[in-house]
C-alpha cells in the first residue's frame, strides 16, 4: 500500500475519501507524548508527497545537485527531486496554538498541526486573526462556567470561541466601535454550535438583567422552525441569522435584535429521501399534549403526506417530544402568549393537513375539485374559514378580463401547486411572525444607547449530487460572505498599509469577485437572467438553461452542462446545478385567491399573514414583476428578495470590527475521531487560511491613530517630551517601552503594530490605572 503508515493512529479511511494522508510518528512513539522533553532533531526532516497525493515525513540523508536521498517509513529510501520536498517543522513546534508560530508555513505542516491538536480534543487553533474550529462531533470538555471564568479572568488564553468573543467585548468597550463575530464554513462544520457558544459567553459576561436568558432561548425556537435534517447535517440551518446583542454603557446586555435571511420554505412541501422537513413538525406530532392533539386533530408524523414522502421521521439521538417541551418553554420565556402559541401550533397543523388534501377529477379536461374529507375540513377549521371557500380557493382562479371577472377551473397539477404554495406561504409567514414577536420581546427600545456585538450564522456552502435552487441561493450567500472575509483580511488590510505609506510587499489571494459578478451582473448575470426568464409566461427551466449557456459561455466561472444543467466555479469548489424547478421556485407565486381566503379567515394569524403578503406584493417593484394570467399577485422574485435580505445583513456588518471564525468539517459522516486530511485541506485552501497567516505574520494587524495612541498612553510617559504633537508623543512612548523597531511601523496617520505588541502596552496601562485607583480609594478611605 502506498504511503503505509508508521503509526496506527492515522485514520486509514477509504482511499477515495482520503486523497491526502499525513504520516508522522505514532502516538505510541514517545516523541508524541507531551511530557517527553524535546530532543533536538539531528537530521533535516521533510514532507514528501507520494504519487497518490499523501504526504509522508522523511529524513533527508544526502543532497547533491537537485537530487536528495530521503529515508521514509519502514526503511524505504528514495532518490527524489529536491524541489518536491517541503520542509517540516521541528518537533518543538508540534501542535502550536497559532499557525503563525510555525517556522515553515506550508500545507502539510498546517494539516499536521491541526490534526495533532484535534487528536487531543483541542479543536481550536488560531490562524493569525482567524479562529479555526474543527468540529469534534462529540462532547468535548471545553465549555461551561469554569472555562468562561478562566477566559474572563484571562487565566486561560488558548484559542477558543470564548477568547475571540472576549476580545470582541473588550474592543467594543475600548474602541467604542460595534463588533461582529462572523462564522463561516461548509454545511455541518459547526457554525450554529459555535454561534451558541459565543452567545453563552456574552450572556455570562453581560448578564444580570435576565434578558440574556431570553436571548439564549431564541436558539431552540429558531432552530425548531428554521433547521432541518439534511444529508449533510442532522441540524442544518435553512435560514441565515444575524443577532445583534446590545450593551449598555456599563457593558450589560440591554436587548437584542434578530434579522434573518431565508429562501422559500419549499422543504415544507417537498423534501428529498433521507432528509426531513423543519424540526417543529415532528416535535409537534411527537410532543403535543393530549388536549392539543385533539384540538388540532394531530396524527403521527407518518400519517401526514408532507412528512412521509422523504421516508425519514427521526434523528438518532434526538427526542422530538422532549424538544417540543423545550421549545414551548422557550416560547414562554420570550413572552409569546399562550393564545398565540396555540395559534402557531394551529398553523403548523393546518400546513400538515393541507398536504393531505387530495383532488378528484371532475371533467374530461382534467379539472379537479378537492375531496371533502378529513383533510379539507380540518384545514378549514384550523384556519377559520368555510369549507366551500377553501374548496374554491384550491380549485379555481378568478381572472379579470376587461371589466369582467371570470372563474377558471384548475387542472390537477395547477391545484396541487396552489395548495402547496398556500402551505409554503403560511409557513414562511409564520416564521417571520415569530421572529417579529421575538424581536418585540428583546427590543432595546429607548434603552438603545450603548454598543453592540453581532453574531452571523448562515447556512453553509452545499454541494450535493443533485443541486437545486436552494443550493443556488445558499452558495451565492456564501460567496458574499467570502467576499467580506477577503475584503477585511486581504484587501482593506493591504490597502491601508499602502495608503498610510508603510513598507509593504503585497500578498496575493484568491479573489472571488468574478464569481460574484457571474451571479449579480445586470443584465447578463445568473440572477438577472433567472428573473427575466421567470417573467416570461412561456419560460421553462430548459429555456433558462439555454439562455445561460448562450450568454455566459465565455465566463471562466461558468460552464454549460448537458441538458438543463450548468456549473459554477465557486470559491469552495465547482457545483453543478440542475435547473429543474428553478423558475417555479423563483416565482413562488401565491395566487390572490389564496391571499383573499386567508384575509377572510376568522383566526387572527391567517389575517395577519394575508396583510403582510399584500403589503409585500404592493411594495414598489424593484426587481422583476410577475403577472401570469393577468390577475395574479405581483411580487418580487425569490432571488431578488433573498439578495435584498442578504445585502441588509451585510450592510449591518459594514460598520463593525469583524472577528472571524472558520469552522471546518473533518469528515463527511458526522462522526468523531475521524480526520480526513484531503477534506480539511480543501476547506483550508478555499478560505485562504495559509494566506491569512502569511499576511498576519508579515503584517501589522493592530493599529491606532497617532492622536488616539498619544491620548491613551501619553500619561505613562516618565520624561517630558519637548513637542506635544501626537506623533512625537507616540514615538516617545514607543521608545520608553523599548518596542523593537521591527515590531511596528509609523504611518502618515497611524501606528501599525505586529500581533501581541498592543497587549504589552495595555497591560502596563491597566496596571498603572489600577495603581492610581488603589491610591485614590485609599485616599478616600482616609478622608472618611
Ligand atoms: V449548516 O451550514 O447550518 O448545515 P453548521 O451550522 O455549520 O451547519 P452545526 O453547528 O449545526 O453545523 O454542527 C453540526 C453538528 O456538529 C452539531 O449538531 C453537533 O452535533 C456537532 N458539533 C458542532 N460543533 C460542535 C462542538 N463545538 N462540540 C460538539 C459539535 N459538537
Ligand atoms: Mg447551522
Amino acid at each position: 500500500k502506498v504511503g503505509a503508515s508508521l503509526g496506527d493512529d492515522v485514520d486509514d479511511g477509504d482511499a477515495e475519501n482520503t486523497p491526502i494522508r499525513l504520516v508522522k510518528k505514532s502516538h505510541a512513539d514517545s516523541k508524541w507524548s507531551d511530557t517527553t522533553p524535546y530532543t533536538s532533531r539531528k537530521k533535516l526532516q521533510s514532507w514528501f508527497q507520494l504519487p497518490d497525493g499523501n504526504w509522508e515525513l522523511g529524513t533527508i540523508l544526502k543532497t547533491s545537485g537537485n537530487e536528495s536521498l530521503i529515508s521514509l517509513a519502514e526503511g524505504k529510501v528514495l532518490k527524489v527531486n529536491s524541489e518536491s520536498l517541503v520542509p517540516a517543522n521541528p518537533d518543538i513546534l508540534d501542535g502550536v496554538d497559532d499557525l503563525m508560530q510555525l517556522s515553515y508555513l506550508n500545507e502539510p505542516s498546517v494539516l499536521y498541526n491541526l490534526q495533532y491538536r484535534y487528536d487531543r480534543d483541542v479543536i481550536y487553533t488560531k490562524a493569525g486573526p482567524v479562529l479555526v474550529a474543527i468540529n469534534p462531533f462529540k462532547k468535548v470538555s471545553l465549555y461551561g462556567n469554569d472555562y468562561i471564568d478562566a477566559y474572563k479572568r484571562k487565566t486561560m488564553d488558548s484559542p477558543h470561541v470564548y477568547a475571540i468573543t472576549d476580545t470582541a467585548m473588550r474592543e467594543m468597550i475600548r474602541d467604542e466601535v460595534n463588533q461582529s463575530i462572523i462564522i463561516s464554513g461548509e454545511s455541518g462544520a459547526g457554525k450554529t454550535e459555535t454561534a451558541k457558544i459565543a452567545m453563552q459567553y456574552l450572556a455570562a459576561l453581560g448578564g444580570g438583567s435576565g434578558i440574556e436568558y431570553e436571548i439564549l432561548k431564541t436558539n431552540p425556537i429558531l432552530e425548531a422552525f428554521g433547521n432541518a435534517k439534511t444529508l449533510r447535517n442532522d441540524n442544518s440551518s435553512r435560514f441565515g441569522k444575524l443577532i445583534e446583542i446590545h450593551f449598555s454603557d456599563t457593558g450589560k446586555i440591554s436587548g437584542a435584535r434578530i434579522q434573518t435571511c431565508k429562501i422559500t420554505s419549499s422543504r415544507v412541501v417537498q423534501c428529498s429521501e433521507g432528509e426531513r422537513s423543519y424540526h417543529i413538525f415532528y416535535q409537534l406530532c411527537a410532543g403535543a399534549p393530549a388536549i392539543l392533539r385533539e384540538k388540532l386533530n394531530l396524527k403521527n408524523a407518518d400519517e401526514f403526506k408532507y412528512l412521509s414522502q422523504s421516508n425519514c421521521f427521526t434523528i438518532s439521538g434526538v427526542d422530538d417530544a422532549e424538544q417540543f417541551r423545550v421549545v414551548k418553554e422557550a416560547l414562554d420565556i420570550v413572552h409569546v402568549k399562550k393564545d398565540d402559541q396555540d395559534s402557531v401550533f394551529a398553523m403548523l397543523a393546518a400546513v400538515l393537513w393541507l398536504g393531505n388534501v387530495s383532488f378528484t377529477v371532475i371533467d374530461s379536461e382534467n379539472h379537479v375539485e378537492p375531496m371533502v374529507d378529513e383533510g379539507l375540513t380540518t384545514v378549514a377549521t384550523l384556519i377559520g374559514c368555510n369549507v366551500d371557500e377553501l374548496k374554491l380557493a384550491l380549485s379555481t382562479r378568478k381572472m379579470r378580463v376587461g371589466n369582467d371577472t371570470i372563474v377558471q377551473k384548475l387542472t390537477l397539477a395547477q391545484a396541487i401547486d396552489t395548495r402547496d404554495a398556500l402551505a409554503k406561504s403560511i409557513y414562511s409567514c409564520l416564521f417571520d411572525w415569530l421572529v417579529e414577536q421575538i424581536n418585540k420581546s428583546l427590543s432595546v427600545g429607548k434603552r438603545r444607547t450603548g454598543r453592540s456585538i453581532s453574531i452571523l450564522d448562515i447556512y453553509g456552502f452545499e454541494s450535493f449530487e443533485r443541486n437545486s435552487f436552494e443550493q443556488f441561493c445558499i452558495n451565492y450567500a456564501n460567496e458574499r460572505l467570502q467576499q467580506h472575509f477577503n475584503r477585511h483580511l486581504f484587501k482593506l488590510e493591504q490597502e491601508e498599509y499602502i495608503q498610510d505609506g508603510i513598507d509593504w510587499a503585497r500578498v496575493d489571494f484568491e479573489d472571488n469577485q468574478d464569481c460574484l459578478n457571474l451571479f449579480e451582473k445586470k443584465p447578463l448575470g445568473l440572477q438577472s437572467l433567472l428573473d427575466e426568464e421567470s417573467m416570461f409566461p412561456n419560460g421553462t427551466d430548459l429555456s433558462f438553461a439555454n439562455k445561460l449557456k448562450q450568454h455566459l459561455k465565455s465566463n471562466p466561472c461558468f460552464r454549460g452542462e448537458r441538458g438543463k444543467a450548468f456549473s459554477v466555479r465557486h470559491y469552495a469548489g465547482e457545483v453543478t446545478y440542475d435547473t429543474t424547478g428553478f423558475l417555479e421556485k423563483n416565482r413562488d407565486l401565491l395566487h390572490l385567491d389564496s391571499i383573499h381566503l386567508l384575509s377572510s379567515c376568522t383566526c387572527q394569524l391567517p389575517q395577519a399573514f394575508a396583510s403582510s403578503m399584500l403589503t409585500q406584493s404592493e411594495k414598489p417593484v424593484v426587481g422583476a414583476l410577475y403577472k401570469s394570467g393577468g390577475a395574479d399577485s405581483q411580487k418580487l422574485s425569490v432571488t431578488t428578495k433573498f439578495k435584498g435580505q442578504l445585502f441588509q445583513l451585510m450592510k449591518r456588518l459594514e460598520n463593525t470590527t469583524p472577528h472571524f471564525i472558520r469552522c471546518i468539517k473533518p469528515n463527511n459522516f458526522q462522526s468523531p475521531g475521524s480526520y480526513n486530511q484531503g477534506l480539511v485541506l480543501q476547506q483550508l485552501r478555499c478560505c485562504g487560511v495559509l494566506e491569512v497567516v502569511r499576511i498576519s505574520r508579515s503584517g501589522f494587524p493592530t493599529r491606532m491613530s497617532h492622536q488616539k495612541f498619544a491620548r491613551r498612553y501619553g500619561f505613562l510617559l516618565l520624561d517630558h517630551v519637548a513637542s506635544q504633537d501626537p506623533l512625537s508623543v507616540s514615538v516617545a512612548i514607543l521608545h520608553q517601552f523599548n518596542i523593537l523597531p521591527e515590531m511596528y511601523q509609523v504611518g502618515y496617520t497611524k501606528l501599525f503594530f505586529r500581533t501581541g505588541q498592543m497587549g504589552v502596552l495595555e497591560d502596563t496601562r491597566n496596571r498603572t490605572l489600577h495603581g492610581i485607583l488603589r491610591v485614590q480609594s485609599c485616599f478616600r478611605g482616609h478622608k472618611a
